[in-house]
């Protein structure tokens, strides 16, 4: 019995720290909302570090996660986190873009090739870039970037090859500047609307077409509102895990330190949930009757190039942000 008790004690080594230990008495719930369905490996992992906070701290800080936009979309959740009304938000880097507009640096058209620069930059110079804009409007972000994916393109209606196909595509895109830029760029129709409002759009042909990662479109069931995916790579995403400033700094230092260590962790097993699913998931989702194509990227970039987009965009960014990107991905436009 007793050696029972001292394994489970050193599988979970957590419950060991002291400090958290003794202040069981006060009791914190933290809010955590998301735009995301319960089975995207975002909520699988942010529960499981929400269980670990809530035992090591001997239930002294509990984070409650409400998924799906059951607190509102995006536009809602952001001011709610911002009021302090909400304690956690993720919302994409394009999302908060609305309020802090040098966020999105990650999410220019075309730009990282693959996951190694990505978390390259993430990890390093770009995401710390990105953190800093966030601190300056009184919001912490978390120092993992925890994975939307690649951005890829789904219809109704037709495949896209080249992008003379998005011709006067009515696409959604999320409410984001950038994302609206880069699809009239390709000649497209975006329209802005909220994830929370994607399904139903797409179902009543408000819109014919979305971009996503295939996670998402798998998870939120968008096969069975869409036919073709075109595997663009247009954008590299990931979720901000942000807290509102004005109940983080509120916590006591040490479950501070708790939950950033654990809410890291998470976001790093999180990635790699995605990557095993990016494996797996076309063939799920053409077994579900959609059809795949990979149009070459070039001809993209280059109406990109062509229309002014990347110099549009280097010029809103600022030349430091802009180098800080290249460094990463090489040179743009
Ligand atoms: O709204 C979207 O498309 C989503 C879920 O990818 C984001 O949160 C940006």
């Amino acid at each position: 019995r007793r050696g029972l008790i001292t394994a489970a004690a050193a599988a979970v080594p957590l419950l060991a720290i002291p400090a958290v230990h003794t202040r069981a008495a006060r009791r914190l719930v933290y809010k955590y909302g998301n735009n995301l369905p319960l089975s995207h490996p975002l909520n699988v992992r942010a529960l499981e570090a929400a269980e670990r906070i809530k035992a090591a701290s001997d239930g002294a800080l509990e984070i409650r996660i409400f998924p799906n936009n059951q607190l509102g979309g995006d536009t809602d959740m952001l001011s709610q986190v911002r009021s302090g009304a909400l304690d956690f938000f993720t919302p994409s880097a394009l999302v908060i873009a609305t309020l802090v507009p040098a966020a999105p640096i990650n999410a220019v058209g075309f730009a990282f090739p693959s996951y190694k620069e990505v978390w390259a930059a993430m990890d390093g110079e770009l995401g710390a870039f990105i953190r800093a804009s966030i601190e300056k409007v009184g919001l912490h972000m978390l120092e993992k970037v925890w994975d939307n994916g690649f951005r890829q393109i789904t219809t109704a209606n037709r495949p896209i090859h080249v992008p003379q196909d998005l011709s006067g595509l009515k696409i959604r895109v999320p409410v984001s500047p950038l994302g609206i830029s880069l699809f009239q760029a390709l000649s497209a129709s975006p329209t802005s609307l909220q994830f929370s409002e994607v399904y139903t759009a797409l179902q009543t042909h408000v819109v014919d077409a979305q971009e996503n990662p295939l996670p998402i479109v798998q998870t939120a069931k968008l096969y069975e509102v869409q036919n073709h995916v075109s595997l663009t790579n247009h954008i590299w995403d990931g979720f901000l895990f942000i807290a509102s400033g004005k109940t983080w700094y509120r916590l006591p230092e040490d479950l501070r330190t708790l939950a950033a260590r654990e809410l890291n962790a998470a976001g790093e097993r999180q990635r790699e949930d995605i990557a095993r699913l990016n494996e797996s998931v076309q063939v799920d989702l053409q077994a579900r009757g959609m059809v795949f194509n990979k149009p070459d990227p070039a001809p993209f970039r280059e109406m990109l190039r062509k229309t002014g987009f990347y110099a549009q965009w280097k010029e809103k960014f600022g030349a430091d942000a802009w180098r800080l990107l290249e460094k990463y991905v090489g040179q743009l436009g």
